[in-house]
């Protein structure tokens, strides 16, 4: 019933206004958190509501989402300072409750890790969030490796303070990588009216989850996405991977140091992290081409382009190693009509 329309009646067929849409929260934090909502949101995705928060009002002027937030007073950005951007967040605490008190159930926090405002701020979006009892999940992303090692301990230890105040955090670089020890899978696939999904794409999608942890805990759902025509789209959210951080402190060397977080321990992150793409094609040398076997010898690097005919390479040695959830989507795309695939990262 609707009482603002001033109608007394019993049965009122006026539009009731849809609260689902607030449930869950997409919030963007600094300039690489907006950038990702507003792709999202210019995409049109739907049945969740963006908000877009940052200390940089040139930037926030640029975002098309309609609820923004400029946080702090100077609205200059925290200039790479995750204090700044902490301080700022604090200043503007009220508004970032305000924002989540429409009914929001679920928040994603979401921030490039690195800078001033993402670093610094998302930890305290996240923690406003689950302070007001709202299901919190952040998804981060940390520096490209060009970026930097002082730009990339500066994301890790805004990772650290991000995963003290959400509920389950998420990023496919964040872990090992490995959808195959994934617990939990949210799921979603979309196609268009004209070409709806057929049984035999869902039996791919079956041999795709039979490569998963048998107990895997999978929640999916299929929606229409007129746009895509003849392509589906294929969302997932995987959680319970390995953590290549936890891991580390508690296997590694600074395993039972607590919360003892120094640079060497940083250090041995970013080389877990950060595994180098060698893209070495072990060769046997003209020399010992005869050879039996060639065991003791080390394996020698082909030069591109070389006098040498090329040896023969199987496919499968010549790809680069790579994040194997996206290889195994790839796999898995090839087999399908599926050409667009959207995960946390991309
Ligand atoms: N993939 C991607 N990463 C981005 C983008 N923008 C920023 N990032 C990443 O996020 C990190 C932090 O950058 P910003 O989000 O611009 O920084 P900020 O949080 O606004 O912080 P300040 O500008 O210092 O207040 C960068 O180092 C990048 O790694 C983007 O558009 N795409
Ligand atoms: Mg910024």
């Amino acid at each position: 019933m609707n009482e603002e329309n001033g109608s007394n009646s019993l049965i009122d067929f006026g539009l009731a206004e849809d609260k689902s849409k607030n449930i869950i929260k997409v919030i963007g934090v600094g300039g690489g958190g907006c950038n990702a909502v507003n792709n999202m949101y210019d995409e049109g995705i739907v049945g969740v509501t963006f908000a877009a928060c940052n200390t940089d009002s040139k930037q926030l002027s640029h975002v098309s989402v309609p609820v923004k937030l400029l946080m702090g007073e100077s609205g200059l950005g925290a200039g790479g300072n995750p204090e700044k951007g902490k301080e700022e967040a604090e200043y503007s605490h009220e508004a970032i409750r305000k924002l989540l008190s429409d009914g929001t159930q679920m928040a994603f926090v979401t921030a490039g890790m690195g800078g001033g405002t993402g670093t610094g701020a998302a930890p305290l979006v996240a923690k406003t969030a689950r302070d007001m009892g709202i299901l919190t999940v952040g998804v981060v992303t940390l520096p490209f490796y060009f970026e930097k090692k002082r730009k990339i301990k500066k994301a890790l230890l805004g990772v650290m303070e991000m995963k003290r105040n959400v509920d389950a955090l998420d990023s496919p670089l964040m872990y090992g990588n490995d959808i195959h020890k994934a617990k939990k899978i949210l799921f979603n696939i979309y196609a268009s009216d004209k070409a709806p999904i057929f049984v035999r794409e869902m039996q791919e999608i079956d041999e795709f989850f039979d490569q998963l942890d048998p107990n895997i805990e999978v929640i999916w759902g299929i929606a229409t996405d007129n746009p895509l025509e003849d392509d589906v789209k294929v969302t997932i959210l995987a959680t319970g991977m390995e953590d290549a951080l936890n891991e580390q402190r508690y296997n590694g060397d600074n395993a039972g140091k607590g919360d003892v977080i120094d640079d060497e321990y940083l250090e041995s992150v970013i080389s877990l992290l950060y595994k180098p793409m060698k893209k070495e094609i072990p060769s046997i040398p003209e020399d010992n081409k005869n050879a039996a076997d060639g065991e003791d010898e080390e394996p020698q690097l082909i030069i591109e382009g070389g006098p040498d005919e090329p040896a023969v390479v199987e496919e499968e040695e010549k790809q680069p190693k790579e994040n194997p959830l996206l290889r195994r989507m790839r796999t898995w795309i090839l087999n399908s009509r599926i050409t667009k695939t959207l995960l946390a990262e991309e």
